[in-house]
């Protein structure tokens, strides 16, 4: 092995929902490692924005409006890029929504919303992107699952579903498409900061940090939040050819905060 195993020049990534956040944090990571970088939003302005985010971290980056619930507008995202671009090599499953809902009280079409996002969208992405893989005869797909692939907790059942569905269709790719070299693989951020999050973190009224925000330290044998740096290492690995034998693989990154039960309380 040597350092150009984790090169990705000449390759082009698509990153789902990278306009900001975790997504942005990955796609940036990858450009750094000589990728040639693909997004898209469901809104123009927030890809404007990430158009100039991009630009200002040095990237060169291309974002077009795409929801990723909707398969002919990721069809004709994907041809796009195609014709633009010659291939995609990379596909990072990013785009998520987060409905924080007592499960009794949650209306279906949000769960369903949730749903459609968070692991409907991956399979209509994957799906648009593997024929591809194969003629090419390789492929890199990387889906963000989540501590709640692993875990519960109280008014996040559709997230829950959804990314415990994500680990499993994670495996699935990786069982049904390995023989075309293609790998798929998650990764399972811990506590992240990132405006999805946000209201997880906000100052109470008194000053004091949310309950929330202090649970989550005092779990987090790391003692504090992710950051999306975090994050940006561990999507090169799994981008790289220096990951082609590691599949089906739920890589977490999370401060260790899966691993420990918790200390004692006093
Ligand atoms: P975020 O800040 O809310 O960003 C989510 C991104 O997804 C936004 O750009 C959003 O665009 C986009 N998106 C949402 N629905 C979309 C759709 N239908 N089509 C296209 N784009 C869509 O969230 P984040 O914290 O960066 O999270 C990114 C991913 O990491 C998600 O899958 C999340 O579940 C996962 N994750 C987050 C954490 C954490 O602690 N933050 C931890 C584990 C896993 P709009 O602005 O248009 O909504
Ligand atoms: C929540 C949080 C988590 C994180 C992440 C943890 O409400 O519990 O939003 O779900 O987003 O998924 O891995």
């Amino acid at each position: 092995m040597n350092a150009k195993d984790f090169s990705l020049e000449g390759k082009v990534a698509w990153v789902t929902g990278a306009s900001y956040g975790i997504g942005f944090g990955i796609a940036t990571a990858l450009a750094k490692m000589g990728a040639k970088i693909v997004f898209n939003d469901r809104d123009q302005a927030k890809i404007d924005k990430g158009l100039a985010d991009y630009k200002a971290e040095g990237v060169e980056a291309w974002g077009e409006i795409c929801d990723v619930t909707d398969e002919e507008q990721v069809k004709a995202y994907v041809e796009k890029v195609i014709a633009h671009y010659g291939n995609i090599d990379i596909l990072v499953n990013n785009a998520g929504i987060i409905k924080r809902i007592p499960m009794v009280e949650m209306d279906v079409k949000d769960f369903r919303q949730v749903v459609d996002i968070d692991l409907v969208g991956p399979f209509i992405c994957s799906k648009a992107v593997i024929p591809g893989m194969i003629k090419q005869g390789h492929g890199k797909i990387i889906n963000i699952c989540s501590m709640m692939s692993e875990l519960g907790r109280e008014t996040v059942s559709a997230y829950a579903a959804a990314k415990g569905g994500l680990k499993m269709l994670t495996r699935n790719i990786c069982s049904e498409y390995g023989q075309y070299n293609i790998q798929c693989n998650g990764i399972g951020p811990g506590y992240i900061a990132t405006p999805q999050t946000a209201p997880l973190r906000e100052r109470q009224a008194d000053g004091s940090r949310h309950p929330f925000d202090q649970f989550i330290v005092s779990k987090t044998p790391a003692g504090r939040w992710g950051t999306p740096e975090d994050l940006e290492g561990p999507a090169v690995f799994l981008a790289s050819d220096a990951s082609n034998f590691v599949n089906g693989h739920i890589l977490y990154v999370d401060g260790g905060i899966l691993a420990y039960i918790g200390k004692q309380p006093n």
